[in-house]
């Protein structure tokens, strides 16, 4: 497996119910090292920019109001298989479908407050870590 980037972002449920630390711990055990990281309170066209793959879905509203509704905490993932190991952590969108263990099963809500995002692909990490991380901004390790 090739040593990989991932985005990741624990959403405003997460960061308000005080649990960054127990997911960044998730990550760190599973090989995960965070090697970029920053709090931010996303402005809507922040969020919007993000999310734009999603903007003629129904949902892409109240995504985009979610997200904007506290801060969230942005950070870089890097390590074999980061994209898809960081989707396993995370479990499926919804928690009510989401394996035992997982951060959405252990954390989430609802579909909208499901406490954390993570790159789908490899295509997409590039694109996503971009978008919040000048490349100075992240650190080999
Ligand atoms: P994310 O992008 O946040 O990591 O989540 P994901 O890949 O698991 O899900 P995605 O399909 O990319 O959807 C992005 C976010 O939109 C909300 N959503 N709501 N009501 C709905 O049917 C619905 N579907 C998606 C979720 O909050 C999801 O995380
Ligand atoms: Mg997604």
């Amino acid at each position: 497996m090739a040593l990989e980037r991932t985005l990741s972002i624990v959403k405003p449920d997460a960061v308000a119910k005080n649990v960054v630390g127990e997911i960044y711990s998730r990550f760190e055990k599973n090989g995960l090292k965070v090697v970029a990281a920053k709090m931010k309170h996303l402005s809507k066209q922040e969020a919007e920019g993000f999310y734009a793959v999603h903007r003629e879905r129904p949902f892409f509203g109240a995504l985009v109001n979610f997200m904007i509704s506290g801060p969230v905490m942005i950070q870089v993932l890097e390590g074999e298989g980061a994209v898809l190991k960081n989707r396993d952590l995370m479990g499926a969108t919804n928690p009510k479908d989401a394996a035992a263990g997982t951060i959405r099963a252990d954390f989430a809500d609802s579909i909208d407050a499901n406490a954390v995002h993570g790159s789908d692909s490899l295509e997409n990490a590039a694109i996503e870590i971009s978008y919040f991380f000048p490349a100075t901004d992240v650190y080999a390790r």
